[in-house]
């Protein structure tokens, strides 16, 4: 952790939370798949003082004085970006996920143009195009689903419906779908019908990095992410793209968008693009994998459906209805016992999504903290536990304690 002294003297209040925050992620199973924990390298970079600086503009192209040390770094993220991604472009400035989707789109459509991604209910995200979101309204959207019977992308299904929509901008992109893109396909089918492909890679960056996803470059235009899900770096967003794109992508951040770039997050992506660049980090987006595929596994064999089957990547989406408890239900139920998860909708959601049919897990924080195959087999237990005895809160109570205990043995900030 950094240190805390001074908070401690300054503001006593925000103190204690944050040291009752950092207690409970260090005593409990963090699942929910778009959360993970970041080195103490990522958090001083982001705790520094180059909070301090105001630096709009790019690096040699800036509006501020005193920016020499702030081009260097932000040089560097950009570097580290191109090369860890393969991309022959980077703009390191977007504050988190959703901006630089909506940078990439005032960049390469106007109002009214039409977008295409998989339907929110079913694994997309907001700004792929949902109505209550300024991608469904500021553009004209229309999504393709999952197969009815398979819960997969079928990729002759979203070529027909690609080829009779046309959109300017074809979306390979989830956060709720526990399989594979084929990231070639969708480019192929974008280049056949004059759309430009964009892949928002937010859940599976570090799956990526690690070769155990298949890489959207070199055929996809765009590629969008967060820097904090599976690529564990600080809370914070990155667009790559090809070259041709790059101008109209930095116009669309800024001045289009976003004024000051945060540069202390910048210098924290920098670190992080370091660290994911390690063979240690490959091992570690293997891990993932593994530990997604037998928590899988175990959770099948205590009689849960896995929406479309089991997983592929770092996501599993439980179908709950088999076990009489709603997915607002369960994800209580957990939290009380010490597991955290979120409740998501299932593909052809038949409840709403407040209070869902579905339960989304996923491995990539557990294993930072070196958790390993034989430890999901416990975790499934625990979360079987949990829900087939969701009205006994002495048994929670008493899982809470084990939990609490099985998770000194993997210390997180131990310091
Ligand atoms: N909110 C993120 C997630 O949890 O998947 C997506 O942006």
């Amino acid at each position: 952790m950094v240190n805390l002294e001074s908070l401690k003297d300054g503001d006593p209040e925000m103190y204690n939370l944050i040291v009752k925050e950092t207690s409970r992620q260090n005593s409990g199973l963090e699942l929910i798949p778009s959360e993970n924990f970041v080195s103490k390298a990522v958090l001083e970079a982001m705790g520094s003082i180059l909070t301090n600086k105001y630096a709009e503009g790019y690096p040699g192209k800036r509006y501020y004085g005193g920016n020499q040390y702030i081009d260097l770094i932000e040089q560097i993220a950009i570097d580290r970006a191109k090369s860890l991604f393969g991309a022959e472009y980077a703009n390191v400035q977007p504050n988190s996920g959703s901006p630089a989707n909506m940078a990439v789109y005032f960049a390469l459509m106007e109002p009214g143009d039409k977008l295409m991604g998989l339907e929110l209910s079913q694994g997309g995200h907001l700004t792929h195009g949902s109505p209550v979101n300024f991608s469904g309204k500021l553009y004209s959207a229309s999504s393709y689903s999952v197969d009815k019977e398979t819960e997969m992308i079928d990729m002759d299904v979203v070529r027909k419906y690609a080829e009779k929509e046309k959109p300017k901008i074809l979306l390979s992109s989830t956060t709720a779908y526990p399989r594979e893109l084929d990231f070639k396909e969708f480019s192929e089918i974008a280049k056949d019908i004059g759309a430009i492909s964009m892949a928002d890679i937010a859940h599976i960056a570090g799956l990526v990095i690690g070769k155990v996803h298949q890489d959207p470059f070199p055929f996809t235009d765009i590629v969008t992410t967060t820097t904090h899900k599976t690529l564990r770096g600080p809370r914070s967003g990155l667009i790559l793209c090809k070259e041709e794109y790059g101008k109209a992508i930095d116009k669309a951040v800024f001045p289009g968008m976003q004024g000051g770039p945060h540069e202390h997050i910048i210098a924290a992506k920098a670190v992080c693009f370091k660290e994911a660049a390690t063979p240690e980090f490959s091992e570690y987006a293997k891990q993932i994998v593994k530990n997604a595929k037998k928590l899988s596994e175990s959770l099948i064999e205590h009689g849960f459906r896995l929406v479309t089957g089991g997983t592929d990547n770092h996501l599993i989406l439980i179908d709950l209805t088999n076990k009489g408890i709603t997915g607002k239900e369960a994800q209580n139920s957990l939290d009380e016992a010490g597991i955290t998860t979120n409740r998501n909708t299932i593909p052809f959601e038949p409840r709403s999504p407040f209070d869902p049919s579905g339960l989304r897990l996923g491995t990539p924080a557990i294993t930072s903290r070196g958790m390993k195959e034989s430890e999901m087999e416990q975790v499934a237990g625990w979360i079987n536990r949990v829900i087939e005895n969701h009205g006994d809160s002495s048994l929670k109570e008493k899982i809470r304690e084990e939990i609490r205990e099985f998770c000194k043995e993997f210390p997180l900030y131990p310091e």
